[in-house]
This record gives structure tokens, sequence and C-alpha cells, in this order.
């Protein structure tokens, strides 16, 4: 057979060749050891030389010639394998992975989103800081120094290990004064956020969610703190004209400081948020104290504000009547579903607060 023959049948069988297997036989029957090619080739050592010459490069020429049109046909069979896969194996990525459970976005969350959106529209912005708090910004600057008896009186979670002094912090207020020391006056935030005490009982959590608010001027006053919770109430639950009682309390960190109650009434076992002749307790909160504004830098003789806390857990409970704390912490699917709220409920003021 000539050369030229030898070439038109190897790429003849090439072309026929439809699987991998098929153009791998092509290639051992051509280039193999005893392939037609490679016997071409070792005649060359028995030729005269100027017949070697004369032969020799047609022969490399038809190797080379075969060895890459082997290896292209192999390249093209693996891209239309790949191409039939992914177009057999095509998935929707955008359908949802039902049966799976979808969540939903937890009641605290949502009173968290509703708190931002009331305080947003009253001028507060909205902070956060670690949870891992030291003694100093939970306790000490908020006019608890070590010994201080209120210290016991949170049921303290502390960091074993270094640094020393490390806890869990047990209110946000460490918050407030993160801010009170990182910027300058006049301040209006709200902190919410997970707060940690020692405490589980069927109305105690070990960890719940508290927000705080604080406002620092010239000339604040209790007048603006009465304001401001009053303000916060009726749009919280959606009520006008409701009463707000405040009586004398203590906390370290305010002076004066006053527990507020909301009043209330509870015709039929329900309760309802406004009006009535029950009082019910939702909040703390007082002048911060002039040594707390020192301890942050600032000249108790310059600047002043009011502060409160509130438990956010409560709100929603409150708020949605939702009777039992506890499983607000089960992460129960069923629960979640009932009680949750769509990604879509995004409260505010225009829409409501109770989507
Ligand atoms: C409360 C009640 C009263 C409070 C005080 C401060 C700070 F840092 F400004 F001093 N933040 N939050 C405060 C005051 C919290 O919770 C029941």
């Amino acid at each position: 057979m000539t050369t030229e023959a030898l070439r038109e049948r190897l790429l003849a069988d090439l072309a026929a060749a439809g699987t991998p297997e098929a153009v791998e036989a092509v290639r051992v029957a051509a280039l193999g050891r005893s392939g037609a090619v490679t016997a071409l080739l070792k005649t060359l050592g028995g030729l005269a030389p100027e017949e070697r010459l004369r032969v020799a490069p047609r022969y490399q020429a038809l190797r080379e010639e075969l060895a890459a049109a082997i290896e292209a046909k192999k390249a093209a069979l693996s891209e239309a394998a790949l191409a039939s896969r992914l177009e057999a194996e095509r998935s929707d990525m955008s359908l949802p992975a039902r049966p799976v459970p979808r969540g939903t976005i937890h009641p605290v969350s949502q009173v968290m989103d509703e708190l931002a959106e009331i305080f947003a529209d009253l001028g507060f912005a909205v902070a956060a800081g670690p949870e891992i708090e030291t003694d100093w910004y939970n306790f000490t600057a908020l006019n608890m120094p070590a010994e201080h008896p209120a210290r016991a009186m949170h049921d303290t979670f502390y960091l074993a290990g270094e640094p020393a002094g490390r806890v869990l912090r047990t209110h946000t207020s460490p918050v407030q004064i993160r801010a009170m020391t990182g910027a300058s006056p006049p301040l209006r935030i709200i902190a919410p956020g997970r707060v940690y005490r020692a405490d589980s009982d069927a109305t105690h959590t070990p960890m719940f969610h508290q927000v705080e608010g604080l406002v620092i001027d010239r000339d604040t006053h209790m007048g603006h703190l009465k304001w401001t919770l009053t303000t916060f109430v009726e749009a919280f639950f959606g009520v006008t004209g409701v009463a707000l009682r405040l009586r004398p309390s203590f906390f370290p960190f305010t002076e004066p400081s006053v527990e507020v109650d909301v009043g209330c009434s509870w015709a039929g076992g329900r309760l309802a948020i406004g009006g009535g002749d029950s009082w019910l307790e939702i909040l703390g909160a007082g002048m911060v104290h002039p040594k707390v504004i020192a301890n942050c830098g600032l000249d108790p003789g310059q600047w002043q504000g009011f502060a409160f806390g509130c438990g956010i857990d409560r709100l929603a409970m409150l708020k949605y009547g939702l009777a039992d704390l506890r499983a607000f912490f089960d992460a129960d699917i069923r629960w979640l579903q009932h009680h949750g709220f769509g990604a879509h409920d995004v409260p505010s003021i225009s829409a409501g607060f109770s989507a």
C-alpha cells in the first residue's frame, strides 16, 4: 500500500470512529507499538541513505498529522459528551426547594424591624455592639463599680480564661456606653440585641432580647422621655390616647429612675393596650446618671439625657398574643409557620406594623 493510500484509510477510519474507544483503536492501529505507521517508520533504518532522506519527512509528517487528528477527534468527542450530559441533567435552579419546609421571619426579628422603623421616624439610629463585653462597659461605666450590690442582680455569665473580666453582656447598655465614648453629642440611638442572664424558668430564658434607647443633648428632660415613650407605644400597638404611668424606681445608671406602666384592660380575658383601669409594666427608664456621662468622657454640666430599656420578647408576646416564651427558642418549624412573618411583610409607617 502506498503511504498516501495508508493515510487515506487511517483518516477514513478515524472519521468513522464515533466513540473514544473507537478513536483509541485507530490510534493503536496506526501509532501503537505494532501500528501501521510505526511499522513504516521502522523500515527507515534498512533504507539506503538517499532513499531514507527522501521518504523520512513524508513518514514523519504522516505520523504528526495522524497524531494531531486523533487528539482533535478525542477533544471533539468529549466536548460533545459533556454537552449532551449538560442537556440531559439540566435543572432549574430557580425552582423552590420543596418539600423542604420554608422558614419565616421570627416574631422577635419582626418586632426588632418594627422598633427600628418607629424610632427611625423619631430620628434615632440603630446601634450595635459585641455580645462578649468587658466588665468596664457592662458594669463599671454604668455606675456599678466592683462589689456594687446591683451587679448581683444581673445573674451574670462570666467567661473563663484570658483576658480576665469578660462577661456575656447582661443588657445592651454597653452599646450606649460605646456610643457615648465613640461619638460626640447630640445622640439619639436605640440598641436592640441579645442579652444573657443565668436565669431559666417558665418566664425567663438565659438569652433574651432587649432594646434600649438613649438621647443625649443639652436640655433633654423627663417630659421628652414621656412623650417619646408614649409615641412609641402608640405606634407599636397601633392605638391612640395611650396612658403611661411613671413610678419611681432605682437603677444605678439613671437618676431619677422610673418604671413605666401602660394603661390596659382585660375585658373578656383579652388584653387590650391603651385605655382601661389596669396597668402593665413594660419599660424601665430615667435620666442618665451624671457619673455615667462623666465616665464616657462627656461633661455632665453640658450634656444630659434620658435612657430606657425594655424586653423585646415580652413586647412580641403582648403584641402577637404569644403565651409561651420558651417556644420562641425551640426552632420548631410548625410554630414558626404559624406565628412567623413573611419575608415581604416589611413593617413601615405607611403600610402599618401589624402586617
Ligand atoms: C433601662 C432602664 C433605665 C439605660 C441606661 C443607659 C445608659 F447607658 F445610657 F446609661 N442605657 N440604658 C437604661 C436606663 C436601661 O433598662 C431597663
